[in-house]
């Protein structure tokens, strides 16, 4: 009877240690599981922000980029590029090494006097040129850090909304100059 009831002892020992062992086996597949779905998760999260980054937004495509040369001691000058973006943006910031600050500009006609009036930001259609040049639109450097002169190369970081930050290179053009040479 005692031997009876050691068998039976056993065999439910038996059946714990297996279910045990079921349910610690099927552990690890579960964590793996979970682990699985949580890279799917984490990569579908990457794709979003990859997407929503502006690193992936269209460049906004840069052209007739020129400074006028300044007198010795003039320490502003003015820049003027054409900006056309494909999807549209805004251009919300511009700074240079060359210069202490660069403000975006408009010249305005007030009582017969050619104003400048400082603007935020330019915002640009989607697919039209916009042209910044003498008279409109401009960039105005501040506090440059030595004149412009002729055939020197003035360097340009335009901050877009979309598009992020594209650095310019601009071909500096003599004191009476009104454009590039197409
Ligand atoms: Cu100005």
């Amino acid at each position: 009877m005692v031997g009876l009831r050691k068998f039976f002892f056993l065999e439910k020992e038996a059946k714990t240690f297996a279910r045990l062992s079921r349910t610690s086996r099927r552990q690890p597949c579960k964590s793996f599981l979970v682990l699985f779905l949580k890279k799917e998760v984490l990569s579908v999260l990457v794709l979003g922000l990859c997407l929503a980054s502006p690193a992936l937004a269209a460049p906004v495509v840069v052209t007739s980029a020129w400074a006028r040369a300044t007198l010795p001691h003039q320490d502003e000058g003015a820049a003027y590029l054409t900006l056309q973006s494909k999807s549209g943006d805004t251009l919300s910031d511009v700074s240079s090494p060359e210069a202490g600050m660069v403000m975006l500009h408009e010249t305005a006609q007030k009582g017969g006097m050619s104003n400048m009036v400082d603007v935020d930001h330019l915002y640009l259609p989607a697919g039209q040129s916009v042209a910044l040049a003498p008279g409109g639109t401009h960039l105005m450097l501040m506090d440059l850090k030595h004149p412009l002169q002729a055939g020197d190369t003035l360097h340009l970081a335009l901050h877009f909304e979309k598009a992020g930050t594209q650095n310019v290179t601009v071909k500096v053009l003599g004191v009476h100059a009104t454009g590039p040479v197409p």
